[in-house]
């Protein structure tokens, strides 16, 4: 199974995958309360850009990042812990606006800077032992349009990929990252910066 999602429309859509819950909401925020989000996160969030180990081999992070929490909780993951900083009041606005749809209270906030096509994020689940078993991750996008694709774990003909949108919101639960892998693409296309945030439980 190989379906490529390209929303057209508003209506909160349910990724036809098994062994996961993955639900897409294309416009959580409207395209005005993006932009002004985007803006600002671009400017007052404390992009960092970190080496990251794997294989052994050393690389700087295609991508920069930055985590911010309300309680002190570090997260690693790829040989890197970030330490939190405190939520600014962006981040406050976006995990409150997210919290009243899911029913969900995050600690933490864990931000990617895409500057351009050549930034990306490697195969990986969200997996880590402070995530706990089947982790809730709310994950918003704002910026430039991006692919995402999933692959399952064990199943290899198990594909799927979704377009993240400006202002959209993916929410991942249950079996999803025991069972699947998630990555962004690096791609030809010329692309401008995209912001990705993705809050978690982190304890
Ligand atoms: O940028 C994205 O949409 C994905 C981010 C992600 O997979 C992560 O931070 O673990």
């Amino acid at each position: 199974m190989n379906l490529d999602l390209f929303p057209s429309h508003d209506s909160p859509i349910t990724l036809p995958m098994i062994d996961a819950e993955v639900t897409y909401f294309p416009q959580f925020f409207d395209h005005t309360t993006a932009t002004q989000l985007f803006e600002a996160l671009q400017s007052s969030i404390a992009w960092q850009q970190d080496d990251i180990t794997i294989f052994g081999k050393t690389y700087p992070q295609p991508r920069l990042t930055a985590l911010y929490a309300n309680n002190s909780n570090t997260y690693r993951y790829s040989n890197i812990t970030m330490y939190p900083k405190t939520f600014t009041e962006e981040l406050l606005y976006i995990k409150n606006a997210i919290q009243n749809a899911s029913a969900v209270t995050f600690t933490s906030c864990l931000l990617n800077l895409y500057r351009d096509g050549n930034d990306s994020n490697g195969w990986h689940a969200d997996n880590e032992k402070e995530l706990g078993t089947q982790p809730i991750i709310a994950s918003v996008s704002f910026g430039e349009d991006r692919w995402f694709h999933f692959k399952h774990k064990t199943n290899k003909a198990l594909k799927q990929k979704i377009l993240l949108q400006h202002g959209s919101l993916l929410l991942m639960r249950g079996k999803t990252q025991e069972c699947w892998l998630h990555q962004i693409p690096k791609t030809k296309k010329k692309v401008g910066p995209r912001i990705n945030l993705t809050f978690r439980i982190i304890r």
